[in-house]
C-alpha cells in the first residue's frame, strides 16, 4: 500500500493539507487511511471530515520521529477494520438465523438496519510526520514514503531553504508552499523563486491550504504518482543514478 508522507516544520500546514488530500483522494475513489502523530491530531482530523474508521494515531517516542513505528500502527489498524468487518458479518448471519426462528414463531422480523455496513479496506496511507524538531532533516521520512510531500510556509526565512542538508526538501517529490494569503507578496515570491531555482525539476505548488486553493494541483501530482506504476520505479532508478554520480564525484581523482 502506497504511503504518502507529509512532512515539514511545526505549524506549516501539514494537517490542513492532509485533510484536503483525504477528501480529494476519496472523491477519486481511493480510501485513504490517515495517520496522525498524537492525540491532539484526532479532533482536528475528525473536524476535517476524516472518518474515524480510517483514522489512527502513531505516537512517537520522545525525540524520535513518528515513522519508525509506523508499519506496525498501519497493520494493527487494518487488522482492526478486518476484525470489525468479521464481527459485522457474524452479526448479520446471527440476525438472519434469529429472524428465521422469529418468523416460525410469527414474531415478525428484526431489522438489519442497526448493523453497520462492512468497511472498505484502505488502499493508500496519508501520514503526517511531526515531531521533527528541525523540520526538513529526517531521512526516515524518505525511507518510509512512496510519495514525499514537503510543506513549507511562504514566509519561511531564505536561510532555512538555503541551509545545507535540508533532506526533506532535497528529497521531496512535491513541495507545497502554504500561507501565501497571509504572507507579504514580495516575501512569498522570493521564497517561491528561490525554491524554483534550487529545485528546478520538482513540482512546487503554492496554495492557500485553509481554503483549498490549488489543492487540486497537489492532488493531481499525488494521483499521477499513485497511478503510474512505472513512475515510482523510474524515480527510484533516477535516485540510485544520482547516488552513484554523487558517490563517484566524491572519489578524488588520481594524483
Ligand atoms: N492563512 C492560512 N493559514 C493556514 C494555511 N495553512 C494552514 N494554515 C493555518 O495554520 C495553522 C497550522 O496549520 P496545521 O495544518 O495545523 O499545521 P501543522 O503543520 O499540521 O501543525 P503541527 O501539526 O502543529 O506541526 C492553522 O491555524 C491553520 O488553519 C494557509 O495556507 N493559509
Ligand atoms: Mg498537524
Amino acid at each position: 500500500m502506497k504511503k504518502i508522507v507529509i512532512c515539514g516544520r511545526n505549524d506549516s500546514g501539514k494537517s490542513t493539507i492532509l485533510g484536503e488530500l483525504y477528501r480529494g483522494l476519496k472523491s477519486r475513489e481511493y480510501q485513504p487511511l490517515a495517520v496522525g502523530s498524537g492525540i491532539q491530531d484526532e479532533k482536528p482530523y475528525i473536524l476535517k471530515g476524516i472518518d474515524v474508521t480510517y483514522l489512527t494515531i502513531a505516537i512517537p517516542e520522545p525525540g524520535r520521529d513518528v515513522v519508525s513505528d509506523l508499519e506496525r500502527v498501519i497493520s494493527d489498524h487494518i487488522n482492526k477494520i478486518k476484525e470489525k468487518n468479521r464481527l459485522i458479518q457474524h452479526a448479520r448471519r446471527a440476525l438472519d438465523e434469529l429472524n428465521k426462528v422469529r418468523s416460525v414463531l410469527e414474531l415478525g422480523n428484526l431489522s438489519q438496519r442497526d448493523i453497520p455496513a462492512i468497511a472498505a479496506l484502505p488502499d493508500v496511507v496519508l501520514i503526517e510526520a511531526v515531531g521533527i524538531n528541525d523540520g526538513y532533516k529526517a531521512p526516515e521520512c524518505r525511507q518510509l514514503a512512496d510519495i514525499l510531500l514537503a510543506v513549507i510556509p511562504a514566509g519561511v526565512k531564505s536561510e532555512i531553504i538555503m541551509e545545507q542538508g535540508n533532506i526533506l526538501l532535497d528529497e521531496a517529490d512535491i513541495i507545497v508552499v502554504t500561507k501565501i494569503d497571509e504572507t507579504p507578496r514580495d516575501v512569498a515570491s522570493t521564497t517561491i523563486k528561490l525554491l524554483r531555482r534550487i529545485y528546478r525539476h520538482k513540482p512546487i505548488i503554492s496554495v492557500v491550504a485553509t481554503q483549498g486553493i490549488h489543492l487540486d494541483l497537489v492532488l493531481d501530482e499525488v494521483v499521477r504518482r499513485l497511478h503510474e506504476p512505472g513512475y515510482l520505479l523510474e524515480q527510484g532508478q533516477q535516485k540510485s543514478q544520482m547516488l552513484k554520480v554523487t558517490s563517484q564525484s566524491n572519489v578524488s581523482p588520481p594524483a
